[in-house]
């Protein structure tokens, strides 16, 4: 039966405020702590209703994830989201569910969307409990949020629904977790079978090509002073012939507002310098290499500086994308026979040159998404072997079912193939990682034996600069072609004009999803030429 009462005095409990107007975006619903108390009922209660909607082949429900977080956003900050029984996101088509239960400003109006949705979903599970996990980041109102959604399902009895509370988990692992809860093939439902996985498949990867742990680049890790630093040492504790290859730096995260100061993916990403805890001595020592995660441990970013000029060099999501791209199509030239196709995804943001590298080098399809991770995972799921990455460091590589099938042909006699079906254990699954990106990124330095300068040297990016401009209302921007171009307002042409004037000149304007702004991409031939560009277009946009 439905909850009616327990779930009124939850509600009421934490009550929505007088006007809400949130909305579940690209990742979930992200906004200052103190605001999220009545989403987080709302949240906890349609994750029960996802669970109850998606049935095993015994219609019994499928777990769902609960993760909170809110990313790089700043301390003060948090955000929730829903993770899906194979570890993707909520389907988009559920969003506006979400949306408009965090907007109801009764219990009254709240029941009358949820309870029809509770009841036939419930009654179609034969009355079978709902299955959660639910996981957050370090964050100071990490614990309280957490709690009001425990406090939900506690207020009704155990037939009703069934959760495991993780405390503090990083993104990925609440997607693995998740994951292998409703796949037994997939890995043990625990942080220790998580850590597992990744430490075997790395190591028998090394052992393949008689690799030592000990030759291995040497590896600074920036954890943004977020819950990557607690999962890496974990992971380190669990794996001690790898401890030596890896320093941890901005681990505090028994402060929280030290979080993504200074720091992290995002701060490296953006500023295109060095985090606080790595100078620029460290950065250039040889046969070592820099990587940073960012606050809830799902991007990475590597870099280093160049030996005599100290100069800052980034290794972002393209060209980790190029490297993990260059390991897989040379492994798959080895293989005896295959029809795999393997694709690129990106989105408009990766630099031109990364794109041109992939067409007219790699020779691989290049498919353009739109911003947010669920874009990009789902054009990555067209191919067998399809590649995804954010400019930003979010990404991962997916392996299909046809690729599991026409390798295991070659188990036993193809090094290749073997190397290839661990890459897939080795690579998280469901969602960007960035602790299972940087093992495999030291893996693929390894196995082609090149360093981070040569690295670095496969393209060169063209000069690049995003710019934000608050305007007015960003709903007016309308974009089209995978956020390439706009529709509405009508200044797409004049842009055309000025990207036609520029050597390679290359500019596109959307709004952001996370933020009350709209972004301004460009990017040329020269620095000078690139200002020159966004300048224009910025002002079109003013
Ligand atoms: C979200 C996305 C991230 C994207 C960013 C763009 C997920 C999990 N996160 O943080 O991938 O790069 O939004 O932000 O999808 P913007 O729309 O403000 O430019
Ligand atoms: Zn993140």
């Amino acid at each position: 039966a439905f909850p009616s009462q327990a779930l009124e005095s939850v509600f009421n409990k934490f009550p929505p405020p007088q006007n809400p107007n949130f909305s579940y975006g690209t990742a979930g619903f992200r906004l200052g702590a103190s605001k999220l108390d009545s989403i987080m009922v709302a949240v906890a209660s349609l994750a029960i209703v996802r669970s109850l909607s998606c049935l095993d082949e015994t219609s019994t429900p499928q777990t769902i994830g609960i993760m909170i977080t809110a990313s790089h956003n700043p301390p003060q900050d948090n955000g929730v989201k829903i993770v899906d029984p194979l570890g993707d996101m909520l389907p988009q088509d559920w969003e506006p569910l979400a949306t408009k239960l965090a907007n109801c400003a009764t219990f009254k109006e709240f029941e009358k969307i949820i309870k029809p949705l509770w009841t036939k979903y419930s009654s179609a599970a034969s009355s079978k409990p709902a299955k959660l996990v639910i996981g957050r980041d370090t964050r100071e109102s990490g614990p309280r949020l957490l709690r009001i959604c425990t406090e939900l399902f506690d207020s009704f009895s155990d037939k009703l629904v069934i959760y495991r509370n993780f405390e503090e988990l990083s993104t990925p692992e609440l997607h693995y977790i998740t994951r292998s809860f409703n796949d037994v093939s997939f890995g043990v439902p625990s942080e220790s079978g998580y850590y597992d996985k990744l430490s075997n498949s790395f190591l028998r990867i090394l052992k393949l090509y008689d690799i030592s742990p000990d030759v291995l680049v040497s590896t600074t890790v920036d954890c943004a002073n977020g819950v990557g630093a607690d999962k890496l040492k974990a992971f380190l504790e669990t794996s001690p012939s790898l401890s030596s290859k890896f320093a941890i730096v901005n681990s505090d995260t028994a402060d929280p507002l030290q979080l993504n100061v200074q720091c992290g993916a995002d701060f490296v990403k953006t500023n295109q310098k060095l985090p606080n805890g790595i100078d620029s001595d460290l950065a250039s020592k040889d046969l070592s290499l820099c990587a940073s995660f960012d606050g809830d441990a799902d991007r990475l970013v590597c870099y280093f500086c160049d030996k005599p000029s100290k100069k800052f060099i980034l290794l972002d999501g393209d060209k980790i994308a190029i490297l993990l791209s260059r390991l897989i199509s040379t492994l798959i030239t080895q293989l005896p026979e295959n029809n795999l196709e393997i694709g690129i995804v990106q989105t408009a943001y990766a630099n031109g040159a990364s794109t041109s590298y992939i067409v007219n080098k790699l020779k691989l399809p290049s498919v353009c998404a739109k911003t947010g991770v669920k874009h990009l995972h789902h054009e990555a799921m067209k191919f067998d072997i399809g590649i995804y990455f954010e400019a930003n460091g979010h990404g991962t590589v997916l392996f299909s079912e046809k690729f599991t099938a026409e390798l295991k042909k070659f188990e036993g006699h193809s090094k290749a193939a073997e190397v290839l079906l661990l890459l897939k254990e080795l690579i998280n699954q469901t969602v960007g990682d960035a602790l299972s990106d940087l093992l495999a990124v030291v893996a693929s330095l390894a196995i082609l034996k090149v360093d981070a300068a040569e690295w670095a040297n496969t393209y060169h990016d063209l000069p690049n600069k995003l710019s934000k401009v608050v305007v007015k209302d960003r709903n007016l921007f309308v974009t089209t072609d995978a956020e390439r171009r706009l529709v509405k307002p009508p200044i797409q042409s004049k842009i055309d004009d000025f990207v036609l004037q520029t050597k390679q000149g290359r500019s596109f304007v959307r709004p952001s999803g996370t933020e009350d702004a709209v972004r301004v991409y460009a990017e040329a031939e020269t620095e000078e030429e690139c200002l020159r560009l966004a300048e224009q277009v910025v002002h079109l946009v003013e």
